[in-house]
């Protein structure tokens, strides 16, 4: 039996607080570029370090978030005001968090499938940032679908998991809460139940490798893709919809001794991913508490305000401030569409 740890099991719970949940802003320097290339800065280290500051410094963001994943460069910067940007959200009751992982490579023998490295000194890297002020970490596993090349295999499916399982294991025994992360990507021209069939094989994978490697369910939380069409198939599905696919999935694969789902938005507009995560928790009663760990739909209209530059930033704050208040109203289901108009102080 795998023994409890009633301080990661706490720091979990706190994760998944109501009106709470999490910020993603653990792009790597390849998916950074992306997004600075989309407002044409260039992505330096001095830009890096303002964008985030403008983020973990807006007035009252609190409120809203529970905690942050940091990527190691940010875990290890400043604020404008010398603090580390790890003390500047602890100060405000935000948890610190680091990714973890070192990104999805390709996986030898099944052409076009990808498998997430990063355990190589894993022990040594996760007992650093709990030093640096690290409360959780995250993992990222990319599961693609290609109905007619037969992607994904089990094989992709279930090395994934294991090495999954692996960081889980290591992650709780540096007292750092390990969120899994199985991405089941959007991209594509799949219907929602071939996303479904790809995301019941691939929980039930994660939660068996989860239980070989001994993880204490009650100490981690689960980041994964919501139930949903390919952005290129014909029928898009309604918040409806997309709840009840994505909660009877959950309910046939995710155990009920996991404190908190943490969705991704995985490409979703802010709005989509607001009003798909607000119809799931109309739902009424379930085994876990279900949250955001939203990285482009929390930030997606904030970053476009920006625009790097100084003169925008309290108009940028403001933008990212109303979407974390309507994410979480959305964490508790009260978001109603009508309040995407209401922006204070604009
Ligand atoms: C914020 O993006 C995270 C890091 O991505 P890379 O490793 O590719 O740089 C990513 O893991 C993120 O946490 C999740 O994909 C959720 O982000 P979205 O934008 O899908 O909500």
């Amino acid at each position: 039996m795998t023994t409890h740890n009633p301080e990661l099991e706490s720091i979990a719970r706190q994760l998944v607080a109501p009106g709470k949940g999490i910020l993603a802003a653990d792009e790597s320097s390849g998916t950074i570029k992306k997004r600075f290339d989309s407002i044409t800065l260039e992505s330096t280290e001095e830009n890096r370090r303002a964008y985030r500051d403008l983020l973990f410094t807006t007035p009252g963001v609190e409120q809203y978030l529970s905690g942050v994943i940091l990527y190691d460069e940010t875990l290890r910067q400043k604020a404008g005001d010398g603090r580390p940007f790890a003390q500047v959200l602890a100060e405000h009751g935000i948890l610190p968090g680091i990714k973890v992982d070192a990104g999805a490579k390709a996986l030898a023998g099944t052409p076009g499938e990808k498998i997430t490295e990063g355990l190589d000194g894993l022990r040594e890297r996760c007992a650093e940032y709990r030093k640096l002020g690290a409360r959780f970490t995250k993992w990222r596993a990319v599961i693609d679908i290609e109905e007619k090349n037969g992607i994904p295999s089990d094989l992709a499916i279930d090395a994934n998991a294991h090495a999954l399982a692996r960081y889980a294991a290591i992650a709780i025994e540096q007292d750092l809460v390990p969120i899994v992360e199985p991405e089941v990507l959007m991209d594509g021209g799949h219907s929602i139940e071939t996303c479904f069939a790809v995301t019941e094989r691939t929980l039930r994978s994660v939660f068996a490798e989860l239980g070989r490697h001994r993880v204490a369910l009650e100490a981690i939380l689960l980041k994964p893709n919501m139930v949903i069409p390919g952005k290129k198939h014909s029928k898009q599905a309604s918040p409806q919809e997309v709840a009840e696919a994505t909660v009877h999935c959950f309910k046939r694969t995710v155990p009920a001794a996991v404190p908190g789902i943490v969705f991704l938005s995985g490409g979703q507009s802010e709005e989509e991913a607001t009003a798909n995560l607000d119809a799931m928790n109309r739902l009424g009663s379930l085994p876990w508490q279900l949250s955001f760990s939203y990285g482009r739909a929390l930030q997606a209209s904030a970053l476009a305000v920006w625009k790097g530059k100084g003169a925008n930033l309290a108009a940028a704050q403001r933008a990212f401030h109303h979407r974390a208040k309507l994410t979480s109203a959305a964490r508790d289901g009260r978001y109603e569409p009508k309040m995407e108009k209401i922006l204070v102080g604009s």
